[in-house]
């Protein structure tokens, strides 16, 4: 950049659909064949096309993976639908450091953000366009469409967060957000498990 100059950002989010447009821009798509796991219901989820998109993110990465003091920025679509009564959701994570912490928000349909801290208690935030989500320190967090159209959330991030998906994968959240009478509800994971 030259003294003086004003430009352009490299980087911007889309009006039409909130994808980040530029580069440096890393585009995630992630199908329910590679989520069949998250899901309660394993048959329920044989019965849709495993090609089928959950969600996508846009994530820009301005700095190297680790670097401390940098931060990151991403735009989640969680996709309508659901496997058995179980909401079309993301994989979920707490941070690889643990103790750093994210902003999200919401910007376009309507979802619920699933937190759960170290104890496993598990709560839900209303997510709608506007809606604002301070993830603590030591908080698995983890979004769910429960709207007939697109879920869009924009995210920030600490460039040394890492992510830890592994938890997740072996010990799921405490609960599940699930439809009951047209309605979301968490339900406790060992009252729905057989
Ligand atoms: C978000 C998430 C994004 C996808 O950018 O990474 O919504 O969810 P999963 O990473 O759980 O698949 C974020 O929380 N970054 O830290
Ligand atoms: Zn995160």
């Amino acid at each position: 950049m030259n003294p003086l100059e004003i430009v352009k950002s490299p980087v911007e989010i889309d009006p039409d659909n909130f994808e980040l447009k530029g580069s440096p821009v890393v585009f995630l798509n992630r199908t329910l064949g590679e989520l069949a796991d998250i899901f309660l219901d394993k048959n329920g989820a044989t019965l849709i096309p495993s090609a089928t998109p959950v969600y996508t993110v846009h994530s820009w990465l301005p700095v190297r993976e680790w670097t401390p003091g940098g931060l990151f920025f991403g735009t989640s679509t969680i996709m309508p639908g659901k496997v058995g009564n179980e909401y079309f959701m993301t994989k979920g994570h707490f941070h690889e450091l643990a103790d750093r912490s994210e902003f999200y928000w919401g910007i376009q349909g309507k979802g619920v953000l699933i937190l759960m801290d170290r104890d496993r208690n598990t709560w839900g935030e209303e997510v709608y366009p506007g809606s604002l989500h301070y993830i603590g320190s030591e908080i698995a967090h983890r979004l769910a469409n429960t709207g007939d159209d697109n879920l869009v959330v924009g995210a920030c991030w600490p460039s040394d967060s890492g992510h830890n998906y592994e938890e997740i994968a072996i010990n799921g959240f405490s609960a599940r957000l699930v439809e009951i009478d047209g309605k979301p509800v968490l339900v406790p994971q060992k009252n729905i498990l057989n």
